[in-house]
């Protein structure tokens, strides 16, 4: 039987954090042993809120690189940046044509992102352009964190009503999170995620952070006024996130962790967890270094021409249903 197919997107909005990765890369990573994985940075995502070219143009390659070093295998998996295959463009406006806009009125991303971006229609559409990411490949599951939700829910919501106007087409796509690691928030403000564009540079751990930088970041991680190390995530949102953070670096339960940490006070408990995540980060900052930017560059190349073979194969069963073949 062939493999089901796998599909993700990042922004290439900045340096990726530790949330990213527990939230969304590690499963991405994971996922190509059993799965036909399509990746994807998605660069045009990222112009739906104000930003600078040259940045941009950079932190496209800076991103790539990252998702290589983390473990993403161009030759176990297709990576691409996304302006590189009109496709996905192209059925976002097909797809464009049957989204309610009560759908995307109730986006709380979008409401959040207006806010400081103003109220654009990129802006306003950016799901619709990512459900044509995910369906343009007629994937069948897409790891992300739990912040993505509303948006893979439109997703099926879109896949469903294609199938039904224009008969069957798009596999309903199941969304993949981790157990533990699906919202991991900021250091500075445990009850908001940790994000990249965070104005406050304290609250992400970045991945190719310093292991002083990073120390120091844990160290100055807002807690709560208490002195017990335990697991609560609403009266101890701060110790319960470091919690998690350590569980998955080191591969114990909370519940052991809070066992041996109960008592020892928050500072050496935050020092094990900075600890652990220097070590978790070592590998992935050796990487990024043996990578080359042209490598890169070719690679994503390359990659664009498989994906546009693949995403045109799709849009011409799309188009001939539509109406708009040839
Ligand atoms: P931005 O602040 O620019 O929106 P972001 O930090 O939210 O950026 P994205 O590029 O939007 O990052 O997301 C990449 C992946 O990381 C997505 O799958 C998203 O769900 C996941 N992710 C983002 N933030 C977190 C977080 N704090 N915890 C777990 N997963 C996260
Ligand atoms: N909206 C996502 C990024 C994204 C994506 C996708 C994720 C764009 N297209 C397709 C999965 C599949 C975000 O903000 N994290």
């Amino acid at each position: 039987m062939s493999k089901q197919t796998v599909f993700s997107g990042i922004q290439p909005t900045g340096d990726i954090h530790i949330g990213n990765y527990l939230g969304a890369l590690r499963n991405w990573v994971a996922l190509q042993d059993d799965y036909d994985t399509i990746y994807c940075v998605v660069d045009m995502h990222a112009t739906t809120v104000p930003y600078d070219p040259k940045e941009l143009h950079d932190n496209r390659v800076l991103t790539a690189k990252l998702l290589m070093a983390v473990g993403v295998d161009p030759s176990r998996s297709l990576l691409y940046f996304q302006s590189q295959v009109p496709q996905h463009a192209e059925l976002s406006w097909i797809l464009g044509s049957m989204t309610p806009l009560g759908a995307l009125n109730r986006m709380t991303q979008y409401k959040e992102k207006a806010e400081k971006a103003g109220q654009m229609l990129g802006l306003y559409s950016y799901p619709v352009l990512m459900a044509a990411d995910i369906m343009v490949h007629k994937a069948h599951a897409v790891p992300v964190g739990d912040d993505q939700t509303q948006h893979l829910e439109l997703t099926r919501d879109l896949a469903e009503r294609f199938n039904n106007r224009f008969g069957d087409t798009f596999p309903i796509p199941e969304q993949i999170t981790p157990k533990r690691g699906a919202r991991i928030m900021s250091l500075q403000d445990p009850t908001a995620k940790m994000s990249k564009s965070d104005a406050d540079p304290r609250g992400s751990v970045l991945l190719l952070d310093s292991a002083d930088t990073i120390v120091k970041k844990f160290k100055s991680a807002v807690t709560d006024s208490g002195r017990e190390v335990s697991y609560d995530q609403e009266k101890k949102a701060g110790i319960s996130n470091l919690l998690d953070i350590l569980s998955i670096y080191t591969g114990r339960t909370v519940d052991a962790l809070v066992d041996e940490y109960a008592d020892a006070g928050y500072g050496p408990f935050k020092q094990a967890v900075a600890d652990a995540v220097v070590d978790g980060l070592a590998p992935i900052r050796t990487a990024y270094n043996s990578l080359d930017d042209e490598e890169v560059g070719r690679i994503m190349s390359r990659g664009a021409l498989d994906a546009r073979t693949r995403a045109e194969h799709e849009m011409a069963d799309v188009r001939t249903k539509v109406g708009l073949g040839g």
